[in-house]
């Protein structure tokens, strides 16, 4: 096998013998079959417009090869069967080989793979767009352009205009999901979320999809069980057509690679709705229940029928655990029982006059974007200490499961803005981008003129997509970290560096100092 898609990999170079989150070689060599089928199919549809049944396929595929998603060989062999089937009726396409994704040019492997990794990520936002009623074409036939050119060769400014014009296409995508959760959830408002869990029966769901969520709360209702937030569930709580469920009651752990510590004989139910799934211990695993493209052999997996699921067993199993005795006083990494999220677009813009007014008068010297992925290296704690050591005049936005390693710390307020911000899922890097775009348009100066910089934590793919559509927009003097991604060689990097600054992070203290002056 080989797969260097993630922060975790292998010695930073690349895992051979078996994945570090998990990942076995028969389905890593199923994923690779998956994604060469997916090569086959968009060279099957061949420019012309896919029907929606075969952008569902893309979709599906894609989302399915993303760290910690899926482990089940079975599932995805059904998979590669359907998008064959799919694309032998569609009038059949030459095999696509996944030497030919890894062989070449270093520099061309690895524009390459960066495009693969940044059109994953993008997946799984139009795949939660679409569940909640979105789609768009232009993003939809982007993903079969992109995917029939790992078949074509290009020089490497063609790949690079290629990565460039997937920026845009994503920043489109993130925008079609904000649309999507908006519209069917409401524009999130700022809410105190807690970490005590109260006694009785609960469920514990993970991932990015609303719907989902939506769907559990409506049928839990009434029933006497709570339901608790966990890693990249934890802005739902902003949205108004869920916080609306009183059985919504707060948050339960922290970010993803903690959950075999966290989850190890809790007497609840746990959904995974979307990554990060690590492989479950024999103390909880039989209260883990999975649904979407995720799946690990031996979970019950809620399917979807007509895009209802019917959540009966993951109900069954809390009612039959019947939780703790006694409310469970549980804290955030730093100590803290209260988080706070619901700072999207919607509510920072609100506030606009008041932040410019606080930027004019010197109250806020700078804004920060500590944003992006958690995972398990030590050096992240640099992320913690990065805030902890902000100046008290200097806010903090965040977004993604990064935060949780300072999300419980109360580091005060700047004229009735909390310092700590919390904009919301990693795709909510859409609502810091356009208040980044507003505040330069009211500071009338370039997004790279203003007193913002974005000091990112990545681990997996739709960090890259992310990443991509920072840089095609333009902006610089991005902090990146806790490591290089394996899949950048050393070229690539020159050119990011020379064009875009990107700096890979230092110490807090030095970070600091250099940023601020
Ligand atoms: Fe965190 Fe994992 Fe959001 Fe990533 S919970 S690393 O999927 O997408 O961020
Ligand atoms: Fe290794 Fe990450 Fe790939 Fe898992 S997803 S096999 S940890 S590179």
């Amino acid at each position: 096998m080989f797969c260097f898609q993630c922060e975790q990999t292998a010695g930073g170079k690349g895992c051979t013998k078996v994945g570090v989150c998990g990942k076995q070689p028969d389905v890593a060599y199923k994923q690779d079959e998956l994604i060469c089928a997916l090569v086959g199919l968009a060279r099957a549809v061949n420019g012309n417009k896919p029907s929606d049944h075969t952008v569902e396929l893309m979709l599906k595929g894609l989302f399915t090869t993303i760290t910690n998603v899926n482990f089940n060989a079975e599932t995805i062999g059904k998979l590669i069967s359907e998008v064959e089937e799919e694309k032998n009726k569609l009038g059949g396409a030459d095999d696509f080989s996944v030497n030919a994704l890894w062989s070449g040019d270093s520099d061309i492997v690895s524009l390459r793979s960066t495009l693969l990794l940044g059109i994953k990520g993008m997946a799984a936002y139009a795949y939660h767009a679409r569940v909640s009623g979105k789609s768009n074409d232009e993003v939809n036939n982007w993903f079969f352009k992109g995917m029939k050119a790992f078949g074509e060769s290009h020089s490497l400014e063609e790949w690079l205009n290629l990565l460039m014009e997937f920026g845009m296409i994503n920043l489109k995508c993130m925008e079609l999901l904000d649309e999507a959760n908006t519209s069917a959830y409401g524009t999130p408002v700022p809410t105190k979320v807690t970490t005590i869990i109260e006694k009785g029966p609960f469920i514990v769901v993970s991932g990015h999809d609303l719907c989902d969520l939506k769907q559990l709360l409506e049928q839990t209702e009434g029933k006497g069980i709570n339901i608790y937030t966990h890693g990249e569930m934890l802005p739902a709580h902003g949205y108004p057509e869920l916080k609306k469920f009183p059985h919504l009651k707060g948050n339960f752990g922290t970010a993803w690679q903690n959950q075999q510590k966290e989850f190890s004989d809790v007497p609840a139910a746990f959904l995974f709705t979307t990554n990060c799934l690590m492989p479950p211990k024999p103390s909880y695993m039989d209260r883990v229940f999975t649904t979407e493209v995720v799946s690990y052999p031996g979970l019950v997996h809620i399917d979807d029928v007509d895009g209802k699921k019917d959540f009966t067993p993951v109900i069954e199993k809390a009612l039959e655990l019947g939780g703790w005795p006694e409310d469970k006083i549980m804290t955030g990494i730093n100590g803290g029982t209260e988080l706070m999220t619901g700072f999207g677009h919607g509510t920072v813009l609100g506030v606009a006059d008041k932040v410019i007014d606080a930027v004019k008068s010197g109250a806020i010297r700078h804004f920060f974007l500590v944003g992006g992925c958690d995972g398990a290296k030590p050096g992240r704690n640099y992320y913690t200490e990065f805030v902890q050591k902000a100046p008290k005049d200097t806010i903090i936005l965040t977004l993604a499961c990064g935060k949780f390693r300072f999300n419980d710390l109360n580091i005060g307020e700047i004229g009735g803005l909390p310092r700590i911000m919390d904009m919301g899922q990693c795709n909510d890097a859409y609502s810091a981008i356009k208040v980044a775009i507003a505040l330069s348009k009211a500071f009338e100066c370039d997004v790279n003129e203003l007193p913002l910089t974005l000091v990112l934590s990545w681990y997996e793919q739709k960090a890259v997509c992310i990443l991509l559509t920072l840089l095609a927009l333009g902006i610089k003097n991005i902090y990146i970290g806790p490591s290089v991604p394996a899949f950048f060689s050393q070229n690539v990097l020159n050119v990011l560096v020379d064009k875009f600054n990107i700096t890979p992070i230092t110490t807090p203290e030095e970070d600091l100092k250099k940023i601020l002056g």
